[in-house]
């Protein structure tokens, strides 16, 4: 029979479905070897699907895992009906979207855009970021400037659907930024590749009705995303804020370098956050979620409460996986 404990080791192993389980353990580091499985792509959200299906087939035509990224990315900032990304996205409280991406690869190169309005594509002016300038992250008119300088056209990002959803806001709202834990849908790819490299990236209209100048953990190396190619990669989704209070991306690589799993990591630090914010005024509309994956290709996603998913796609799969609720 298999012990509780080898049970909980191998269910960890295994990548998913022990969320629920842990939620019951201590956090413990898992050592043990296993064979790494790659290529694979993860990304949050139902738009994590289309998205990976999107990256998957640019890395199976032999695209390079940065390439693939930002062309599976590119899906749901195109979209209109994807109200957290990109066109269509939702506006700040004055009613303008503002985009912020960032993107990261194997050797550590990192291009980032935040404040960015009339852009389609923030993932591809980070990447141009990353690629072409000595930069890291370029903001606001900066961002504008060097996007059109690349050849970006400007457009407005504004659908009408959004913006009766603003207006709508307007009425009822006191003009109060608020994220909850439905209006958070940033996109955030982790892809290792065959040879076992790492990229990631993140992109987010942020969130909705937002002070305007707003900037969250999206476009933040180290928040939203963060990868050391020998150890792993992490990404977030959620209430920027309380992300960047703790470099939470960072620091899930950190713990999988102490030998942590994906998922005791992401735990770790959702717990991290929920101890912060558990008596404060915004704990009853925090959302906070992570997805990670290390150098084996073994992953996990974690969210604070209930509600939060996110797609795998490799050559045997391509899912939607619940996370655990972790409503304390
Ligand atoms: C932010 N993290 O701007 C983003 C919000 C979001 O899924 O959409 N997260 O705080």
């Amino acid at each position: 029979m298999i012990k509780r404990r080898n049970f909980i080791k191998k269910s960890i192993l295994g990548g998913v479905g022990a969320s629920t389980l842990l939620n019951c353990e201590s956090p413990e580091k898992t050592q043990k070897k296993i064979k790494p499985t790659f290529p694979r792509i993860i990304s949050t959200w139902n738009h994590g699907l289309s998205a990976n299906k999107e990256a998957w087939k640019k890395l199976m035509e032999g695209k390079s895992g940065t390439e693939a990224i930002e062309s599976g990315v590119k899906i749901p900032e195109g979209d209109p009906n994807i109200r957290s990304v990109g066109y269509g996205g939702f506006p700040d409280r004055e009613g303008i979207v503002t985009l912020d991406a960032c993107i990261m690869d194997k050797k550590s190169n990192c291009g980032s855009v935040s404040f960015l309005q009339n852009i389609k594509h923030p993932i591809s002016v980070a990447k141009l970021v990353m690629e072409e300038t000595p930069h890291v992250m370029l903001s606001g008119k900066g961002a504008l400037d060097f996007a059109v300088s690349k050849g970006f056209k400007e457009e407005d990002l504004l659908t009408e659907k959004s913006k009766r959803d603003w207006l709508e806001w307007k009425q009822k709202s006191k003009y109060k930024p608020i994220i909850n834990t439905e209006n958070h849908d940033t996109i955030s790819m982790l892809l290792i590749d065959e040879k076992g490299d790492m990229c990631g990236a993140c992109t987010t209209s942020g969130a909705a009705w937002k002070m305007h100048g707003r900037v969250g953990d999206s476009p933040i190396i180290g928040a939203g995303l963060f990868l050391d190619n020998e150890v792993g990669a992490a990404a977030a989704t959620g209430l920027g804020e309380a992300v960047i209070r703790t470099s939470g991306s960072a620091m899930v690589v950190e713990l999988m370098r102490q030998g942590y799993s994906p998922l005791e990591a992401c735990k770790s630090i959702v717990g991290r956050i929920s101890k912060i914010h558990k008596s404060g005024p915004d704990w009853d509309y925090l959302q906070v979620g992570f997805i990670a994956m290390n150098k084996n290709g073994e992953y996990a996603g974690y969210s604070l409460k209930k509600g939060f998913n996110y797609a795998v796609c490799d050559h045997k799969n391509q899912k939607l996986l619940l996370d655990a609720d972790f409503s304390i």
